[in-house]
């Protein structure tokens, strides 16, 4: 309940990261959502995540919209910055966070309902614009904050609870997140974390739109046989095409990948990089249309198709595409924003 607080003594050997923080200091407040809900487990990874790191937490920015997935930023990064929007709307508004100070780290949460159906334009346009941000859709095929109607990405003739068959198409977000111009575009499923966190960690690191897809079961109304959302479901037939790792560069790289189809791929931030093990070794992600094959191929055979589905190799943000100012609003002085009156007659004239 948010009414409880936690408990502030930390236990003094809990392991902590460069900066002297535990993962506690990466917490929130003590989530309300169902037991075993999968938002929780994506939570999770996301504080694991950013404690990896060692981001200092008042360098965060966490937006969200409506949703039981959209509440979930006040469940970890408790001393980052953090804004509930409307319902769909969150991508406007970090959109204009963004460009106001481009020194924060974005995050959006989402859900399928608030991301799929309300604010499926808002999705579309911040892949398209490039916005810098991690861009996380807890996906659960249905709208759990009000009751579990099915939402737009529920699969076509999946059951809900009480036995209705949905007859609509689903839309899949990670093709449309690839069409749309997302240059890091995943999926992934809330309960493998071993997958879901540095996954995380390279969108954080990714320069552009970075979409992660997470398959996160809703146990109150979407978790029974017939669901293609339910944990079951999506364990018999998830298809990992590779596995990442992923190391800032001041880290030395003690794992062996003699073996698999190892691939290296520059992450954004100064020298990191990612591993790429290929489980599918005709899988290539920087192909675009071959990734949209792939997808759909899966898709047509009900599989869930999981892991870095796309990236491109030449990502850049929207400020690289605006060629805007390079320091953040709140550091730029009275000589900066205001130009002079012998500017100011230079601009009129250019103008009249
Ligand atoms: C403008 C507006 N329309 C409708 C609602 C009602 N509403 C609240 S949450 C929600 C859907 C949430 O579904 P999803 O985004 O999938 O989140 P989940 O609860 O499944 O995590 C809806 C329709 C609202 N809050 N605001
Ligand atoms: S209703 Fe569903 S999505 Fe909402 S907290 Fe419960 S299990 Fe999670
Ligand atoms: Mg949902």
């Amino acid at each position: 309940m948010t009414y409880v607080t936690k408990p502030r003594l930390h236990h003094p050997t809990l392991p902590k990261n460069k900066l002297g923080y535990t993962r506690r200091d990466y917490e929130g407040k003590v989530s309300t959502l169902c037991a075993g809900c999968g938002h929780d487990s994506i939570s999770a990874a996301l504080i694991q995540a950013f404690w990896e790191l060692d981001i200092q937490p008042h360098r965060v920015a966490k937006l969200s919209g409506i949703g039981c997935s959209s509440k979930t930023p006040d469940y970890f990064l408790g001393n980052s910055h953090g804004f509930n929007t409307v319902h769909g709307r969150m991508p406007s508004v970090l959109t204009g966070a963004n460009l106001a100070n481009r020194d924060l780290i974005y995050l959006g949460v989402s859900g399928d309902g608030d991301s799929a159906s309300i604010g499926l334009g808002q999705f579309a346009h911040v892949m398209r614009r490039g916005v810098n941000m991690t861009y996380i859709l807890e996906n659960n095929g249905v709208y759990g904050l009000t009751k579990g109607q099915f939402s737009a990405t529920a699969d076509k003739g999946s059951k809900a609870k009480k036995g209705a068959t949905n007859t609509d198409s689903a839309i899949d977000t990670v093709s449309l997140a690839v069409l749309m111009g997302a240059t890091f575009v995943a999926r992934s499923f809330s309960g493998d974390k071993h997958q879901l966190t540095p996954l995380i960690k390279a969108a954080i690191a990714h320069p552009g739109a970075a979409f992660i897809d997470v398959l996160s079961p809703c146990v109150a109304f979407n978790n029974h046989a017939g669901s293609t959302k339910s944990y079951d479901y999506v364990r018999e037939h998830n298809e990992a095409v590779n596995r990442l790792d992923f190391w800032p560069n001041r880290e030395a790289i003690t794992v062996d990948y003699s073996e698999g189809g190892v691939i290296e791929v520059p992450a954004g931030v100064e020298g990191a990089i990612l591993k790429l093990r290929k489980l599918d070794s005709s899988y290539e992600p920087a192909d675009k249309v071959g990734a949209m094959t792939a997808i759909a191929r899966a898709a047509e055979k009900g599989e869930v198709l999981t892991g870095l589905l796309y990236l491109s190799p030449d990502a850049e943000d929207l400020h690289a595409h605006l060629n805007t100012y390079e320091a953040a609003f709140n550091k730029l002085g009275e000589k900066d924003l205001c130009p002079g009156s012998g500017m100011l007659e230079k601009i009129n004239a250019g103008l009249r």
